[in-house]
């Protein structure tokens, strides 16, 4: 079932997210619904407040180097902890919940992560490049942030105009 995606301003996207503590079904359907929706979206990664829940669940799925998604490289993390950090990184960021805008944010390169999978089970991951990348872009989610929040000042403006030009141009 896909499921709405919402997007800046919508202040849910500011909701500190609480932790999953029943690993069910119910959790599992939702799962493959936001990775449906993800699918369908052309995105890499969502995480659940994107669509409106308020839990610490996040999806990703890298592309490989030909850029196909292939459903076995699927990530499903819950619960997750940033445990250890090295280097730092810029990459071009997009997001689900500001769509048509892009910039540049410096985040860690390398990361050690313990989270919990669909089932509860804790697990580790060592992350580089852009799944690091993608993983510090969601978790930020579930603490309300968005990457728009990384902005200088002067490029959060450049945002803000380019959103009331774009809102302006629907009407
Ligand atoms: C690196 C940086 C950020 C992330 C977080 C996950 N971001 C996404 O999955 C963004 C997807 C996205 C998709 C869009 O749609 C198309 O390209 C067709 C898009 O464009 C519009 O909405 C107009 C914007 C973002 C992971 C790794
Ligand atoms: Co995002």
């Amino acid at each position: 079932m896909l499921l709405p995606i919402i997007t800046y301003p919508n202040k849910l996207l500011k909701t500190l997210s609480a932790d999953v503590a029943m690993f069910d079904a119910q959790l599992h359907a939702f799962l493959d619904n936001m990775y449906e929706t993800m699918m369908n979206n052309n995105g890499i990664g969502l995480a659940a407040i994107q669509v409106s829940m308020p839990i610490r669940a996040l999806i990703l799925c890298i592309p490989d180097e030909e850029g196909n998604q292939d459903q076995a490289n699927i990530l499903e993390i819950i619960n997750p902890r940033i445990v250890n950090t090295s280097g730092k990184s810029t990459y071009q960021e997009g997001c689900l919940s500001v769509p048509g805008f892009y910039e540049d944010i410096e985040r860690y390169e390398s990361l050690t992560l313990h989270y919990q999978n669909r089932h509860g089970v804790e697990c580790t991951l060592e992350a580089n490049e852009l799944l690091s990348i993608a993983i510090q872009h969601e978790i930020d989610h579930l603490n309300g942030k968005l990457f728009i929040d990384h902005l200088s000042y002067s490029k959060r403006k450049k945002f803000e105009k380019e959103l009331k030009k774009a809102f302006k141009e629907k009407k």
